[in-house]
């Protein structure tokens, strides 16, 4: 292109020098990396340029079982993106390690100690043989660390006017910020699909989203038997999502973009770690859900799917 670069005061981080790390891939190496790197959220802010050098530094690691990835207490080294494999997370409670989760053939981790200069918060173990791709931490400064100086920017001002997170602390705030994604859809798109299984969250940042329930009953207000019926909407600021997550149960209803729509989205191990505090408001609601629910299909419907 001809275009002069645009200024950008980010530039001016003397990291430039830093040598680029390539790691050479043949095409189905790349391919695979790239199927696995799709829905990674800490990658979906990044200008195409960005993503790129993120993709060709990235590196294949496979794995055996019972491998530790991280060791809890650890200086971090990479991030991780995992292709397949189960890994489950191991935290020190009063000495002993507890598992608290588990990663299933998605999902990325080792992104916190790269990013807040801290010791690894968890311990990551292979269950079975495993295939991760992996990121060092200087390309991870370099790209990812600072691509979040622009996040805390671009969403500071929105996120602090989210009611459900007016009980944080900003820092806890900036935190949701660090690790978001951001996803725009189209008109009708569908985002959430009654049934199936969770693992994000999402607040609406522009545009508007609505909420269709598919019942196994017919209903009050006259619809057939499985026909999809609109319960809500949420706009600017309002969040969906949390249901499934909160009950460790599939998707309740379906949503849908209505006209362009912006979302902010949230994965379930952030959301865990970080939205603690912010439980009782969305417990509180999901009790309206249950209500709202008796009212429209009467009280012999199966909210599960
Ligand atoms: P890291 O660089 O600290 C361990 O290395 C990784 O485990 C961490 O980045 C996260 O990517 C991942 N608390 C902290 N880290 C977690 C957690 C977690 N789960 C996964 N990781 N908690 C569990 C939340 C479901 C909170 C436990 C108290
Ligand atoms: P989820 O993870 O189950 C679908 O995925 C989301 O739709 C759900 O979380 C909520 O965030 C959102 N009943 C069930 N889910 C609802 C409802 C709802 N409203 C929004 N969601 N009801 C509407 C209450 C006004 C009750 C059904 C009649």
């Amino acid at each position: 292109s001809v275009c002069a670069e645009a200024y950008n005061p980010d530039d001016d981080e003397d990291d430039d020098a830093e040598p680029r790390v390539v790691h050479p891939k043949t095409d189905e190496q790349r391919h695979r990396l790239q199927d696995a790197c799709r829905d990674i959220l800490l990658f979906k802010t990044l200008e195409q340029e960005q993503f790129s050098e993120v993709l060709d530094a990235m590196f294949e690691v496979l794995v055996k079982p019972q491998e530790h990835i991280i060791d809890q207490g650890d200086d971090g080294d990479n991030f991780y993106v995992i292709e397949k494999g189960v890994y489950e997370i191991f935290v020190l409670k009063d000495d002993v390690n507890v598992c608290v989760g588990k990663y299933d053939n998605k999902g990325s981790f080792g992104e916190l100690a790269l990013m807040y200069n801290t010791p690894r918060a968890a311990t990551i173990v292979a269950t079975e043989e495993g295939a991760l791709w992996g990121l060092d931490r200087a390309t991870f400064h370099r790209l990812i660390v600072r691509n979040n100086a622009k996040k805390r920017r671009m969403y500071e001002a929105f996120i602090e006017c989210v009611p459900l997170l007016k009980s944080l602390e900003l820092s806890e705030r900036m935190k949701i910020v660090d690790v978001l994604g951001a996803r725009a859809y189209k008109d009708g798109e569908r985002i959430i699909t009654q049934g199936e299984k969770a693992d994000c969250f999402y607040i609406v940042e522009s545009g508007e989203v609505k909420i269709m329930i598919r019942s196994k009953v017919s209903t009050k207000v006259g619809q057939q038997n499985n026909a999809e019926v609109e319960v809500a909407r949420c706009s600017r600021g309002q969040y969906f999502g949390e249901l499934a997550l909160v009950t460790n149960k599939p998707r309740a209803a379906s949503v849908y973009a209505v006209g362009e729509t912006k979302c902010l989205v949230i994965d379930i191990r952030a959301f865990e770690r970080l939205l603690g505090p912010c439980m009782d408001i969305m417990k509180r609601n999901i009790s309206q859900y249950e209500d709202q629910l008796v009212a429209l299909f009467g009280s012999s419907v199966d909210l599960k799917h």
